[in-house]
Parts: structure tokens; C-alpha cells; sequence
């Protein structure tokens, strides 16, 4: 609908959907999901901000609770994740939802290599969509005041889920047509059909992208409303920033290790001597990618063999964006987006980028390749 040539910056969150909506009959239902997710995470912008006054900081149950990545959930954490998932299930657009924070132990089949959420809320068959979401990412990040974010993705639902108005816990046995509505969760990034991110920092910045480019909004607190102020993003095919954390530098793939050694020297094809940034927080380390250019990485090492980010609702919403507004973000070998989950908390190797930065880099892992 919004392209280079039809600047609408100025024009609110909520306007871009209807318009969206009104130019593609076929999105009606996702403009009210939008509605939901940016609702959402204005409350969660206020939550972050407020966390120290309102004593929300810290460990969840004083450090008891701990979710299904063995991570000490922090208070944030469990409230962020209920206002989003109330806030999609009230849309009555959602089948199945699937969050980073949502889990106990459940075998589903022997098919999947890892647990599942109690919690996964399944709708009557005509919620036609399936979110992914981390409602907190970085959250450990809050208490020292850095940037954080939520990151969401949206699939179309299949027909592998066929439930009626059902919300799972722990005692309910996992039936068959449940263990299909899980198993639709488990697409590839190329089946997104929405996939964004709100930043909790200087400013709130919500950025998404419907397959059609890559459009930023930023909360105006003063009128409640989220404003276009990035109309259009495209990254830089090369840029001169690189952000991964280098204390893994010894244990990175060996192509990992040159490709940063040429960025930080100078020894690159776009022979521009790069700095470092790394907040540890993926969406502020994401957004400063998009705008400014260069790579963003977790990339694979002897350690973290798939490296540490999810692929369902991590690697696969973000290299959506990536990819829309020119990047590419890749494991080195294969494009992130074609990478079917097995499970839905799945960790992959994740470096995105300028085209150029990321096309050097996936020669040198062809070349290693070649040489084995
Ligand atoms: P490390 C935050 O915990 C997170 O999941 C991402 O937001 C971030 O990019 C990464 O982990 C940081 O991990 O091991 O460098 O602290």
C-alpha cells in the first residue's frame, strides 16, 4: 500500500492497518490482530519504564520460577508474556500461539525432540492465524536500564489444527488434533505472513513488516498513538558496525572468526575498517542493524553448536524484516527463513546483514566447504 514513492511518515499505526486492510481484503483479520499486538506492547513500554518504581524488577517468586530454557524468569517476564497473550487471544483471530515464556515439560510425539507449553492457547478453528512471540527478549537487560523488546511472528493457520475453544493445562491430555495444532506452529520463516518488533528504549519503536516492506512507527506518549516516522526501511548493503558477542570469538566457526577479523581490520571487500556495538539485546542490536547498516550475529560455536537464539520467534521474525528491507541473515550455509522448526523452542546460528557483508560471508563458509 505505502511504498517509496507515497510518503505518509506522520500517519498513525492505526491508520496504516485500516489502509493496509482496506487495499487487501484478504488482511482484513490481521489489521485487528495489529490492533492487539501494538495495544499490547504500549502497555508493555510502560511496564519496562515503570519496573523500578513499581518494584517489577528482579526474579520472578524470588528466583523460583524458572522457564523451559532453564532461565530464571524475571518478574517482567510472566506479566509481559500474560498482556500479550490475553491481548491476542481476545482477538478471536489467534488458533495457536506459541510463546518463549510459555512451558512445562509435555511430551507431544515422539517427533518432537522437545517439550511443549501447557499453555498454548487454542481457539475455536476460525482464529485463522498462529502467532510466535518473545514478550520480553533481553529482559535480563531491564534492571540496569538497557534497551529491550518484544519480537512476534504470524503464520497462517492450517488445516492441521482443527480444535474447538480449548486453553490447555497441565492436566489436559494432549490429543491428537492438539499435537497437529502444535506441529502447525512449526513453520519455516518463509511461511510468515507478519513479523515485527516493539523497542522498549530511548524511544518506543514498533517496526513490522506484512511481506511488503519494512515500516517504522514510533510511540508518541503524548497522544497514546504510535506515529510512521520510518517509512520504507532498507538496510545498507554494507555498513561499518559489527555487534556479536566476542567473548566466544576462540570457539566461533573458523569462517566466523576471518570474516570478523576482515570487518575489525580493514581486510574486507567494502575495505572499510568497522567498529564493535553489542547490547546483548537483540532487538536493540536488530533495529540498530536496520537503520545504520552492518551485522548482527550469533552465530554457531563449539559450545553452542546451534548457537543461542530461537528460530520460531527470534531468528525467523527478524530475518523476515532483515531480508524485506534488502538483507539477508543466514546460518552460513542456509537462508534462516528456509529452516523448518523441530521443536518449538529450537536454537539456530543466526548472522544477518547488509547483502554484501552477508554474501561474504557465505563464501567463506563455501569455501570451507569446498576445501573439506
Ligand atoms: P549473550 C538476550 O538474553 C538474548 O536472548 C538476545 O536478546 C541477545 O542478543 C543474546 O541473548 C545475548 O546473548 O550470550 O551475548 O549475552
Amino acid at each position: 500500500v505505502f511504498n517509496e514513492t507515497c510518503d505518509q511518515t506522520g500517519i498513525t499505526l492505526s491508520r496504516f492497518m485500516l489502509e493496509v486492510a482496506r487495499a487487501n481484503p484478504d488482511l482484513q483479520e490481521l489489521e485487528s490482530v495489529f490492533a492487539s499486538i501494538q495495544t499490547a506492547c504500549k502497555t508493555i513500554a510502560k511496564l519496562v519504564k515503570r519496573s523500578a518504581i513499581d518494584g517489577m524488577t528482579g526474579l520472578q517468586a524470588g528466583g523460583g520460577a524458572v522457564n523451559v530454557q532453564g532461565e530464571e524468569q524475571k518478574k517482567l517476564d510472566v506479566i509481559t508474556n500474560d498482556v500479550l497473550k490475553r491481548a491476542l487471544k481476545f482477538t478471536g483471530r489467534m488458533g495457536v500461539i506459541a510463546s518463549e515464556e510459555e512451558d512445562v515439560p509435555v511430551e507431544v510425539d515422539n517427533t518432537m525432540d522437545e517439550s511443549y507449553g501447557k499453555d498454548v492457547l487454542v481457539e475455536e478453528s476460525g482464529g485463522r492465524y498462529i502467532s510466535v512471540f518473545d514478550p520480553l527478549d533481553g529482559s535480563s537487560n531491564v534492571d540496569a536500564g538497557i534497551p529491550v523488546g518484544t519480537i512476534f511472528g504470524i503464520f497462517e493457520e492450517d488445516d492441521d489444527c482443527k480444535l474447538a475453544d480449548n486453553f490447555f493445562d497441565d492436566k489436559t491430555d494432549i490429543s491428537e488434533a492438539m499435537k497437529g495444532c502444535l506441529r502447525s506452529t512449526l513453520k519455516p520463516g518463509n511461511s510468515l505472513v507478519a513479523a515485527g518488533y516493539a523497542l522498549y528504549s530511548s524511544a518506543t519503536h514498533f517496526v513490522f513488516t506484512l511481506g511488503a516492506g519494512v515500516n517504522g512507527f514510533t510511540l508518541d506518549e503524548s497522544i497514546g498513538e504510535f506515529i510512521l516516522t520510518h517509512p520504507n526501511i532498507k538496510i545498507p548493503p554494507r555498513g561499518k558496525i559489527y555487534s556479536i558477542n566476542e567473548a566466544n570469538r576462540d570457539i566461533w566457526d573458523a569462517p566466523v572468526q576471518d570474516f570478523i577479523q576482515g570487518l575489525a581490520s580493514g581486510n574486507n571487500r567494502g575495505k572499510k575498517v568497522y567498529t564493535s556495538r553489542y547490547i546483548g539485546s537483540m532487538v536493540g542490536d536488530v533495529h540498530r542493524t536496520l537503520l545504520y547498516g552492518g551485522v548482527f550475529g550469533y552465530p554457531a560455536d563449539t559450545r553452542s553448536p546451534n548457537g543461542k537464539l530461537r528460530l520460531l520467534y527470534e531468528a525467523a521474525p527478524m530475518s523476515f524484516l532483515i531480508e524485506q528491507a534488502g538483507g539477508k541473515s543466514t546460518t552460513g550455509l542456509v537462508r534462516v527463513m528456509d529452516i523448518p522448526p523441530k521443536s518449538v523452542h529450537q536454537r539456530v546460528p543466526l548472522m544477518l546483514g547488509g547483502a554484501d557483508e552477508m554474501d561474504e560471508l557465505i563464501e567463506l563458509y563455501n569455501a570451507k566447504a569446498d576445501a573439506a
